[in-house]
Formats: structure tokens, C-alpha cells, sequence
């Protein structure tokens, strides 16, 4: 693939090729553990994938072959979330803590394209929660999931136990939580953490080739799929989620269009000529 890259970021690469965007964690040497500023440019990279008409999937990885996430970085973690040193950027380094990977899950599960976490190597705690977050997840021979929360004094009561229990089952998400083990990328396809698992060296081609099946399938039920399989788990929101798709559908109609017309032209609608459907 020849990824183009753009944008200005330090903590991630963004990259596109043949209707598919690249968002790379690049923090290899803390094994792409996210600092607050690495969630910003992930927002911004996601947001901009969502923007980009000529992107219908999104692959989500960490840079080299040792981990795809380790989590938030414990290093800068303060009393009360995660903290940027001060004076880089006038955004995230408030010396404020925060725990904003929260919004980018919320992102990632709303973002109405299919979202595919690319793992090699490790996929750990707050890393962890994200591939769960992600549509789908090819994984690496060498990849090792798992999380650390009750052992390094956090945990992620939300996506992340629960979305991990509609993945794998309540009994095999209380363990992974309770007794922070790791396991290798066959465990995790058996217990349907992940798709498909393959050798290291075919990772980015099997990714690709999964995102261009999909990219050969209609991209407006692709999302009205992705909505419908959170609507009645997301309440409120994913009902919100799926009427504005419903509003998107109706509006490119010409009896939506009718009332809008009639408006500009000051007339009454016409909208005896649209059959009232079964
Ligand atoms: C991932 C794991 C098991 C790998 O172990 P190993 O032995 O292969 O590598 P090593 O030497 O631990 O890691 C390599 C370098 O990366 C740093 C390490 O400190 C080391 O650098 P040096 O100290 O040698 O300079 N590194 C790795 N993970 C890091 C991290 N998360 N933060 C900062 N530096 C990190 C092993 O590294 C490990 O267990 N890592 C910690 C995993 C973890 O506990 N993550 C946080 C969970 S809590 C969370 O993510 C969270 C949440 O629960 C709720 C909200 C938000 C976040």
C-alpha cells in the first residue's frame, strides 16, 4: 500500500491509501502507552477519517511489532487521571489530570465506518479496552492481551468490563479482569476477543485485504449495521444515533425535499404525490 501520511502530530501517524485510513499510537518506546496528548491527536485523527468521504474503513495499530497499546502511560499518571508535562501544548498540558481515552472509545463505537484494530504484540489494559471497542481485530501470532488494572491500582468499569463481557462472556471477562493474566492471540480467537489471527508478517495485507472486502459492500448499511448493533445497548444515545441516521435517509428523499421546497417557495408541500407505505 502506498500510505500517504498528513497531518501535524507527534504521538500518532496518520495515513490513507485506497479508501482507507492508517491511525498508528507511535510511543513505541513506552510500548504506544497514550498520554493525554496522544488521545487529542487520536480524536483529531479519528475525526477526520470520519470527515474524509473517500475513507470507508479505519485501521487502528501500534507502531513496531511489540505492542499495539499498553495503556494509559503510568508514567505521567497523577493523583486524579493522566497528566502531559507542562508547556509543550496549550491543549493537553494544563498539568491537569484527565482520563480522556474514555471519549475516544465513545468515538470509536459511534464513528458510523467500520473501525479494525491491527494488533501485534501487546495489547494491554487501556490498550486492551480499545481493540475491544473496535469493530473488528486481526491479530499477530506474537500479540498478548490482557489486563492490569487491579494490579497497577486502576480499572475501566465501563467499556471495558462491560463491552469486554458482551465480547467474551461474563465468566471469562471476570477473570481476565480478576486475575490479570495475559493471553496469547489463539486464546483470544477462541473466546471471540478477536477475528482472525495470523503470522506476523501477513498482519497489514490480511488487514487491508478485510477492509477492501468491506469497502466493495454498501457504505450506508455498513453503518446503519454498525448503529443497530449498539442501539438497544446504548439507550438513549443509540437511539439518538440511529434516528439521525434515519433523519440522514429521509432527508435525501424527494418527500423530505418536497417540504423543503415548499418552504423556500412559500406554497403549501405536495405531499399527496408520495404513497403512504405499508
Ligand atoms: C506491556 C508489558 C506487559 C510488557 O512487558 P515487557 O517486560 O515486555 O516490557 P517492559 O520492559 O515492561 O516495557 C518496555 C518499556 O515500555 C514501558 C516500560 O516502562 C519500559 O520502558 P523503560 O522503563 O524500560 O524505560 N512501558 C510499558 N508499558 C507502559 C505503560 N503503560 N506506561 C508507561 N510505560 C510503559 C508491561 O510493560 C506492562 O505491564 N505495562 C503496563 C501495562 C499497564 O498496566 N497499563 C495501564 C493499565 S490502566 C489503563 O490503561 C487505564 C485504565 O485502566 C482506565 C483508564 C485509563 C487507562
Amino acid at each position: 500500500m502506498d500510505w500517504q501520511r498528513s497531518g501535524e502530530y507527534t504521538d500518532i501517524i496518520y495515513e490513507t491509501a485506497q479508501g482507507i485510513a492508517k491511525i498508528t499510537i507511535n510511543r513505541p518506546e513506552r510500548h504506544n502507552a497514550f498520554r493525554p496528548r496522544t488521545l487529542f491527536e487520536l480524536e483529531q485523527a479519528f475525526h477526520v477519517a470520519r470527515d474524509d468521504s473517500a475513507v470507508g474503513v479505519i485501521i487502528l495499530t501500534g507502531a513496531g511489532e511489540a505492542a499495539f497499546c499498553s495503556g494509559g502511560d503510568q508514567k505521567i499518571r497523577g493523583d486524579d487521571g493522566y497528566v502531559d508535562e507542562t508547556g509543550a501544548d496549550p491543549v493537553a498540558d494544563q498539568g491537569i489530570g484527565r482520563l480522556n481515552v474514555l471519549d475516544l472509545q465513545v468515538q470509536i463505537r459511534r464513528i458510523p465506518k467500520p473501525v479494525i484494530a491491527m494488533v501485534a504484540g501487546y495489547s494491554i489494559g487501556g490498550g486492551n479496552v480499545l481493540q475491544v471497542c473496535c469493530d473488528l481485530t486481526i491479530a499477530a501470532d506474537n500479540a498478548r492481551f490482557g489486563q492490569t488494572g487491579p494490579k497497577v491500582g486502576s480499572f475501566d468499569a465501563g467499556y471495558g468490563s462491560w463491552l469486554l463481557a458482551q465480547t467474551v462472556g461474563l465468566k471469562k471477562a471476570r477473570e481476565i479482569w480478576y486475575l490479570c493474566r495475559q493471553y496469547t492471540a489463539e486464546e483470544a480467537e477462541r473466546m471471540g476477543m478477536v477475528n482472525a489471527v495470523v503470522p506476523l508478517a501477513e498482519l497489514e495485507s490480511t488487514t487491508v485485504a478485510w477492509a477492501q472486502e468491506m469497502l466493495e459492500k454498501s457504505p450506508l448499511a455498513l453503518r446503519m449495521v454498525k448503529g443497530a448493533m449498539n442501539t438497544v445497548t446504548d439507550g438513549a444515545a443509540g437511539m439518538q444515533q440511529f434516528a439521525g441516521d434515519a433523519t440522514m435517509l429521509y432527508y435525501m428523499s424527494e418527500e423530505a425535499q418536497e417540504g423543503r421546497e415548499a418552504f423556500k417557495q412559500k406554497r403549501a408541500p405536495e405531499f399527496d404525490k408520495f404513497p403512504r407505505r405499508p
